[in-house]
């Protein structure tokens, strides 16, 4: 098999091997890689909103939204259909060719969904992609966002199967896999990745890397978050992990899901401009842009665009978001390389 088809049955040692060669030979190997499926210097960039936010029954030990912790999160109810459409907007104006809009729910009930369903057909009417991450779904429910023409759909994994229950005990590991799968029997492009930097092993990180890989069908897109270090959560306080090991972990998701987008998330407001253009060297390309992510910062518009331009990077146009789910990893608005 040659090494640019797509594989979904990587062993967690092969795994392994791969996220301990020698940094220069994984990023060489990477971006070798990126380039036969993508355009180098571009970047997809998506903009978030919170559309409900806090006061969340689950425990998600890193998260800002959980009623559990004492985090002086400000709660806000399910927002207006219009304060949506005015904020994605925005976003368009500024270059963002998606928008992902974010609720702290366990699962939607049916009637919230009617009212994220109203979201989506206005942001689409903005010619704008759209994304929606509500947490768990039932099929019918994937069903009916895929009739209202969502694009994506994110829930992450988050971490390791191991490590998972030291994170989350409220939905387990398995429920994640069942609304991914009910998300994918629907032909909604899926955007699935994890949270690095929890305290998780080399290991940890390899075993969920497989997971996301082996899944059948490559996500379409991959988040790579960098914990975010909230206080009053479980998690404030971990130690940091090492940028480069941060690094390593894009390069293999790049190398084991060749087609996917693999997506510099959340964290990026505590890393450098040169570990950001390592980041995209290892083969990211795409990024939250815009100066929140749901609760907390991100970069500013300014910051980002001053990167790009000392990196000679370019954002990617809107693509025909109507073709979304085409090829194994979606990597539809790729450059022939
Ligand atoms: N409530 C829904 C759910 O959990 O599926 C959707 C929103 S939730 C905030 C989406 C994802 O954001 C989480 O699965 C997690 O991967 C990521 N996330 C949340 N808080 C984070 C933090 N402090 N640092 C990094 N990533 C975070
Ligand atoms: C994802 O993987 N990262 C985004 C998005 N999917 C929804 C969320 C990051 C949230 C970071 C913490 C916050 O701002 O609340
Ligand atoms: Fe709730 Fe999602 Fe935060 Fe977990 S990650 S506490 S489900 S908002």
């Amino acid at each position: 098999m040659s090494d640019t088809e797509p594989r979904h049955d990587w062993s967690l040692d092969e795994i392994e091997a791969l996220l301990d060669l020698p940094f220069n030979d994984l990023l060489y190997r990477a971006q070798t890689l990126h380039r036969r499926h993508f355009d180098p210097n571009r970047v997809q960039v998506s903009t978030l909103l919170s559309i409900k936010t806090g006061a969340c029954s689950e425990d998600c030990g890193y998260c800002s939204q959980s009623a559990k912790y004492n985090t002086e999160l400000e709660p806000e109810k399910l927002l207006p259909v219009e304060q949506v459409v005015e904020a994605a907007t925005a976003a368009k104006q500024r270059g963002a060719t998606r928008f992902c809009m974010g609720a702290a729910w366990r699962n939607p009930t049916d009637r919230n969904l009617e009212r994220v369903i109203e979201m989506i057909r206005a942001v689409r009417d903005l010619g704008m992609e759209t994304c929606v991450t509500l947490g768990m779904l039932s099929g019918d429910q994937a069903r009916r966002l895929r009739e209202a023409g969502l694009d994506y759909y994110n829930h992450n994994l988050d971490t390791s199967p191991e490590f998972y229950g030291n994170v989350i005990t409220t939905r387990t590991f398995q429920d994640r896999l069942e609304t991914l799968a009910h998300v994918r029997e629907q032909g909604i492009s899926v955007c699935s990745g994890g949270i690095l930097g929890m305290g998780e092993s080399r290991r940890d990180r390899a075993s969920m890397l497989r997971e996301l890989s082996n899944l059948p069908r490559h996500p379409q897109s991959v988040p790579i978050n960098l914990l975010v270090q909230v206080e009053g959560t479980p998690l404030h306080g971990t130690e940091a992990l090492d940028p480069f090991e941060f690094v390593r972990t894009v390069a293999v998701a790049r190398i084991l899901m060749p087609t996917s987008y693999v997506r510099l998330s959340a964290g990026r407001g505590e890393m450098s401009d040169e570990m950001q253009a390592l980041c995209f060297l290892a083969g990211a390309n795409s990024m939250f842009y815009g100066e929140r992510l749901l609760t907390t910062g991100n970069p500013g518009e300014d910051r980002d665009r001053e990167l790009f331009r000392r990196l000679g990077l370019e954002f990617e146009q809107a693509p025909d978001s109507r073709s979304a789910g085409a090829g194994d990893g979606g990597s539809r608005s790729a450059a022939s390389a």
